[in-house]
């Protein structure tokens, strides 16, 4: 009987929220901020066609941030050194970190962890003997290249106009604790949760990254639109889901719109 399920695992991802400081840039004499933007488009413009990295530019909403940089690297070290590209910038001068989140990328295996499970016994292996976990691990290579998954794993950053980014838990709170849950259970509620996610398919699309590990939460939530009333009819609807409305814990939300990197002059323009 499987406890922990599986997760397949793809973009190392790194969110940054910044404050502009748009009196100080507007107070710029154009030739300098023509400069400072021309250098910021540069880096901005190759990360975003980078094969092995990706770039989301969001403007926010209030007071939690004007500007959402979302990095994608498949490297998780490679988060680094466009972290430190980032900072170097003049543009760096008029934009100030508020909040960053670090994740990966992660399609939850819930019903596949159980079908490996009963292939491996059916096989008469011997649970968790070295057999067992070299035929795990090809069961679970071969779902990493099924082409759906692989497509998801390494998918880019949707071109969506808005974006909703917010961290949650899964509650660990006397009968309400998710980890000590029987498997089929959660199972159950995630096959739910699908169900009710699938509603909104094509309406929405959602990148679900895990942070346990590496930040305050343990998931990241990506959504993204055309509309910005599915967000609020998805997340609401969600609320009623047991998966939500019993275990989910929710941080702070980031909403705003998308632009490309042509368009960064005319969000720094404001
Ligand atoms: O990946 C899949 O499409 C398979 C089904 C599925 C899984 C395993 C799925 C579908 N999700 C999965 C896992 Mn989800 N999801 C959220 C939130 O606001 C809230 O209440 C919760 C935030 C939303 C809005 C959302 C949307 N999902 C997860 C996990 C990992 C849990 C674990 O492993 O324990 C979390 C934290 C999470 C949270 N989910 C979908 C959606 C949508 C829209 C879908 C359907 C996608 C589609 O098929 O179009």
């Amino acid at each position: 009987h499987p406890n922990v399920p599986e997760s397949l695992d793809g973009w190392a991802i790194l969110h940054r929220m910044f404050r502009l400081d748009r009196r100080r840039w507007d107070a710029l004499d154009a030739p300098r901020r023509d400069a400072v933007e021309r250098e910021a488009g540069a880096l901005f413009g190759a990360l975003a066609r980078d094969a092995d990295a990706d770039l989301g530019l969001a403007q926010l909403l209030g007071h939690k941030g004007d500007l959402m940089l979302t990095h994608y690297a498949r490297a998780f070290d490679a988060l680094g050194d466009v972290q430190a590209q980032v900072d170097k910038l003049a543009l760096r001068d008029f934009i100030e970190p508020l909040e960053s989140y670090v994740s990966i990328l992660e399609l939850g295996l819930y019903e596949h962890t159980a079908k490996i499970h009963a292939e491996l016994r059916d096989r008469g292996l011997k649970a968790h003997s070295d057999a067992w976990n070299a035929a795990f691990d090809e069961l679970l290579a071969d779902a990493e290249r099924e082409p759906r998954n692989a497509g998801r794993l390494w998918a880019r950053i949707p071109h969506r106009r808005y974006v909703c980014f917010y961290p949650m838990n899964k509650k660990r709170d006397g009968a309400d604790n998710w980890y000590n849950t029987p498997y089929d259970e959660r199972a159950k509620l995630m096959l739910e949760h699908g169900k009710i996610g699938r509603s909104f398919h094509g309406h929405v699309t959602q990148v679900i990254s895990g942070s346990i590990g590496f930040d305050d939460w343990e998931w990241g939530v990506d959504l993204y639109a055309d509309d910005p009333l599915v967000f609020k009819k998805l997340v609401y609807t969600m609320r009623f889901d047991e998966a939500s409305s019993r275990f989910g814990e929710f941080g702070r939300f980031w909403t705003g719109m998308q632009f490309s990197v042509a368009q960064l002059g005319v969000f720094l323009a404001g």
